[in-house]
């Protein structure tokens, strides 16, 4: 959440920082603004709402100098106002900031005391009054950054610029996310590489507690006790083009159908087709004798995570925990001394879920990150992880890289069942294969998507929803309602639907559509029941199922769609793909912002 970028450079700064931040818009929209050096004075331009309104802004007033920061906001500490967009400072300095300062409060009344005067309601100003005061007395930028950090509690990744020091950013991280990166003769600041993609693919990330001075010649790090260090330079993987929205209405209907490719390349990475024997990614612990794993994450990981679950209890008869990550990381668990880790996040930098991996870590356990970045904070924390490919993921609300994070579970359960000689060499295979065929089958899913468009025409008005499944399509349900939630702003819940009979089916009448996820096998039969003694009730079943559900569901459904007749195993990944689908089309029909719904940002870097 919030996008920081930074341009210390031969060229105007505010084209590239806009450039820069329109990749980092996912991560709040609340507000925008950058601020530059112009002759020695500290000028910027802010926006309230989406990043075009500052762009309009720029169009109407440019904004010179060569030197500057830039930011879009998702307001933690006061509203999402002009007044609260950042770049926050004085004459002497300009902030941009990505986190919450906890004692702010604190500071501000110590601040004020000092005659400091406050302009906006955020957190994030003190940092820029604090920095404003050791100036005054004299300070250089560096000695007043210095000063500063050890002031701060909370999180922070910061991007500042000096009225009277040119030519110069200082950036600092604790708990959110920084990366320098590196141009001829021109340096760069962001939030992520993503940001940096068109200007530059040499990137070095700030190490917790890390400060750096960034000129146009490279830069100077530091860590938390202020010694010189080095930090490596890498080449991301992003290129410029890798963001595009191509033909799409939305980032959200081109990443539902990137599932298929996305999905052949994560699963290929753990599948031999010729052998249909899984190729275990280096664990940092023995999955034999591990004793007990816990498994973390926050929203849809959280349900990958779920299901994952689902998967190594059946396949590996491997005891786990599960819990989200805000839960886990102040519920004091007690852990096994040998026992192992799995975190799950997409983007590596989600807060809570970082916080939990360190809790866990302290705690003694071996820790497997599962994350679509490689450069991630979680990735380079973990003992080892193992990479979803799903590339950039633009969309707010997840798509390719929660079945992506599926699909690394499944192959995780099947490869660890294997180790702990739960399942023989033919179950291996069996699993392998229909693995395999996930791919295919969540293409003719999507090819499914006019049935999908009458169903969601038909709930688009619904005040509720309540989506439906058990076993392992439990989570899918949720995952569902979740997706319904984020973008199209129906109420929805997920249930297991054998807990209807304990509370939710008192919601049923025929307002509330109920949408079904029963494929074959399995718990179908249970679940069949589940639902009739919701359509008995006056209940709108909606169904997914398969070839074989449908004469059973056509009975007293009021929509059945037929989705491909696979084994148990496979079908949460490809009824994922199902539900968000039926979500975008929602979203679509009430015209709702599917990329950027209301009050949301990806990469959740505060707690
Ligand atoms: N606390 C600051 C920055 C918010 C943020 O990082 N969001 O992800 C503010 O409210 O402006």
């Amino acid at each position: 959440m919030c996008g920081i970028v930074g341009v210390v450079g031969q060229g105007e700064a505010a084209p590239l920082l806009v450039e820069g931040l329109r990749r980092l818009e996912y991560r709040g929209y609340d507000s925008a603004g950058v601020a530059t050096l112009v002759n020695g004075r500290i000028e910027r331009r802010r926006a309230e709402g989406k990043l075009s309104n500052l762009a309009g802004a720029l169009a109407r007033d440019p904004l010179p100098g060569r030197t500057g920061i830039g930011h879009t906001r998702w307001a933690t500490h006061g509203a999402p106002t002009e007044r609260n967009a950042h770049p926050h400072g004085t004459a002497r300095v300009s902030v941009v900031h990505n986190g919450i300062i906890e004692n702010h409060a604190e500071l501000r009344a110590e601040l004020e005391a000092e005659g400091q005067s406050f302009h906006t309601e955020t957190d994030t100003e003190t940092v820029a009054q604090l920095l404003d005061l050791h100036l005054a007395r004299g300070a250089s930028p560096e000695k007043a950054v210095v000063e500063t950090l050890p002031r701060l509690r909370g999180a922070f990744g910061l991007a500042m610029i000096f009225a009277e020091h040119g030519e110069r950013i200082i950036t600092a991280r604790r708990g959110s996310p920084l990366a320098v990166g590196f141009g001829e003769g021109e340096m760069f600041v962001g939030s992520d590489a993503l940001a940096l993609a068109p200007l530059t693919r040499r990137v070095a990330y700030l190490e917790e507690g890390d400060w750096a001075i960034v000129t146009p010649d490279g830069a100077a790090f530091h860590d938390g006790h202020n010694a010189r260090v080095q930090r490596a330079v890498r080449l991301t993987q992003f290129t410029g083009a890798a963001t595009g929205r191509g033909n799409y209405r939305h980032f959200m209907e081109k990443e539902l159908h990137e599932h298929p490719m996305v999905l052949g390349d994560t699963l290929r990475q753990f599948l031999d087709p010729a052998t249909l024997a899984v190729r275990m990614p280096p664990l940092p612990f023995d999955p034999a004798s591990v004793p007990r794993l816990t498994i973390s994450a926050c929203g849809s990981a959280f349900l990958a995570g779920h299901v994952g679950r689902y998967w190594l209890e059946r396949l590996a008869r491997l005891p786990v925990d599960i819990d989200v990550s805000s839960e886990l990381r102040y519920r004091d668990p007690p852990l096994e001394p040998d026992g192992a880790a799995i975190l799950v996040s997409q983007s590596g930098e989600t807060a809570d879920t970082l916080a939990a991996l360190r809790l866990l870590k302290e705690g003694g356990q071996r820790i497997l990150s599962v994350v679509n970045v490689p450069e991630s904070s979680m990735a380079r924390e973990s003992d080892s992880s193992v990479l979803t490919v799903a590339g950039p993921e633009i969309g707010v609300a997840s798509t390719k890289a929660f079945t992506a994070q599926l699909a690394v579970m499944a192959c995780l359960a099947v490869g660890m069942g294997r180790a702990r000689g739960h399942l023989s060499l033919t179950d291996e295979q069996r699993l392998t294969a229909a693995l395999l065929e996930v791919p295919g089958n969540a293409a003719l899913i999507l090819e499914k998507d006019e049935e999908v468009q009458r169903v969601a025409a038909s709930i688009s008005t619904a005040r509720d929803v309540l989506f439906l499944g058990r076993g392992a399509l439990y989570p899918i349900a949720q995952e569902g309602a979740l997706k319904l939630k984020e973008i199209s702003y129906i109420h929805a819940e997920g249930y297991a639907a054998g807990e209807m009979k304990h509370g939710p089916i008192a919601l049923i009448d025929p307002s509330v559509p109920v949408i079904a996820l029963c494929p074959t096998g399995g718990l179908f039969e249970k679940t069949l029941s589940n639902l009739q003694e919701a359509a008995a009730r006056g209940g709108r079943i909606i169904a997914f199922t398969d070839r074989d559900g449908i004469p059973h569901l056509s009975r007293f459904a009021e929509q059945v769609i037929e989705l491909p007749r696979v084994g148990q195993f496979s079908t949460p990944i490809l009824y994922a793909v199902a539900v968000q689908l039926l979500a975008y089309h929602v979203a679509v029909l009430r015209g709702t912002d599917v990329d950027q719904p209301r009050n949301l940002a990806k990469s959740v870097t505060v707690e």
